[in-house]
């Protein structure tokens, strides 16, 4: 039967330590902490541990206001002794590794997406070793290839990525489950679709003009998609990612059949999501401007299977497309006209 996600909050296993829910949850260290996904994970947490209980980090310097909300500090990934430094002092728990350079933007600097990626990775992962830390690394649709079946891309089969990313995030994979066995390491490990946000700019991806496009209707009216109409992409409104990711944190290991799982919510191309948008926003026009980011897109999945997550850890995701757009428009007309409620638009990445 399927666990009501207040339920499983209350009682979780970290390793063999079980933690309740309240101020002695698992401290939580995020890596690459003000990208697009480490403040909203921060949130939730926090929302479950305590303001104390997380620490964000990243080497960009933040806002007054995310400093208000709970501990920051300065983590280089790839500065092995910083991170034992603030995994010691501060009793971390679980390291959640989001530090890493997205697909379009590592193909334009493949020495410093090895770096940060690959050397990055493995002081984490050496580090939760060490340590005895559980660990999340999230991978992606990225970390798979041409030669991978793409509609639908089952949890296990080839994966030949052509990007630096993707090489990444497979090596990512293969390491995590090997540590996993070798040295009992917790490593969890989700391949994320396409994420959609309002609160932040988009990251360098391949599959961001999903989020452009929004903010593109409520300002210019206009949006130039460097994708072709009909490229079919995997995506996920963020709150599922998030809640993917804690209920997936939290799953007992012994129900666990692997520890790299697909999850899926919805797949739709530029033309689909254009059409919904311009239920909200009718005179939105589109032009197609195809790029280099085509040609990575051609090598992804279009739809994921993950049934394995299904049923190993009962996922389901909430918010098909409809309800995203609608999230995201509603939320982004707020932002737009100066609401305080919906917090700031992050910098861009
Ligand atoms: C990207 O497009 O690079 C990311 C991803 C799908 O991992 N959003």
């Amino acid at each position: 039967m399927r666990k009501s996600f207040l339920n499983l909050v209350k009682t979780l296993e970290v390793g063999s330590r079980l933690y309740h829910s309240g101020s002695n949850g698992p401290r939580v260290l995020i890596t690459g902490g003000l990208g697009q996904l480490g403040t909203g994970l921060a949130r939730e947490l926090r929302k479950l541990h305590g303001p104390e209980s997380v620490i964000l980090s990243d080497i960009v310097k933040p806002e007054a206001e995310e400093i208000a909300k709970g501990p920051f500090v300065f983590a280089d990934v790839l500065d092995f002794k910083c991170l034992q430094e603030i995994v010691v002092n501060k009793r971390i728990d679980w390291i959640v590794h989001f530090s890493a350079l997205l697909s379009a933007v590592g193909e334009n600097n493949v020495p410093l997406a090895v770096r940060v990626n690959i050397e990055g990775l493995h002081n984490v992962m050496e580090l939760a070793k060490q340590y005895k830390l559980k660990l999340f690394v999230p991978s992606t649709i990225g970390a798979f290839g041409p030669e991978s079946p793409r509609n639908p891309t089952p949890n296990i089969c080839i994966q030949r990525p052509k990007t630096i990313y993707g090489v990444s995030k497979v090596h990512a994979e293969l390491l995590g489950e090997y540590y996993h066995k070798r040295f009992n390491l917790d490593f969890r490990c989700l391949r994320y679709p396409g994420i959609i946000l309002y609160d932040s700019h988009p990251g360098g991806g391949t599959t961001d003009y999903a989020v452009q496009i929004f903010h593109d209707a409520l300002t210019t009216g206009k949006h130039v998609c460097y994708l072709r109409p009909d490229a079919r992409l995997p995506m996920m409104y963020i709150d599922d990612c998030l809640r993917a990711t804690i209920e997936y944190m939290m799953t007992p290991g012994k129900q666990l059949t692997t520890r790299t799982y697909n999850v899926h919510a919805m797949s739709f191309t530029p033309e689909e999501l254009y059409a919904e948008v311009k239920k909200h926003v009718p005179n939105l026009e589109i032009e197609y401007k195809v790029d280099s980011r085509q040609a990575i897109a051609d090598a992804w999945p279009m739809v994921f299977d993950d049934s394995s997550a299904r049923t190993d850890w009962s996922w389901k995701e909430n918010i098909p497309m409809e309800k995203l757009v609608d999230i995201m428009i509603t939320n982004l007309r707020k932002v737009y006209a100066g609401d305080p409620s919906t917090g700031k638009l992050d910098a861009m990445a």
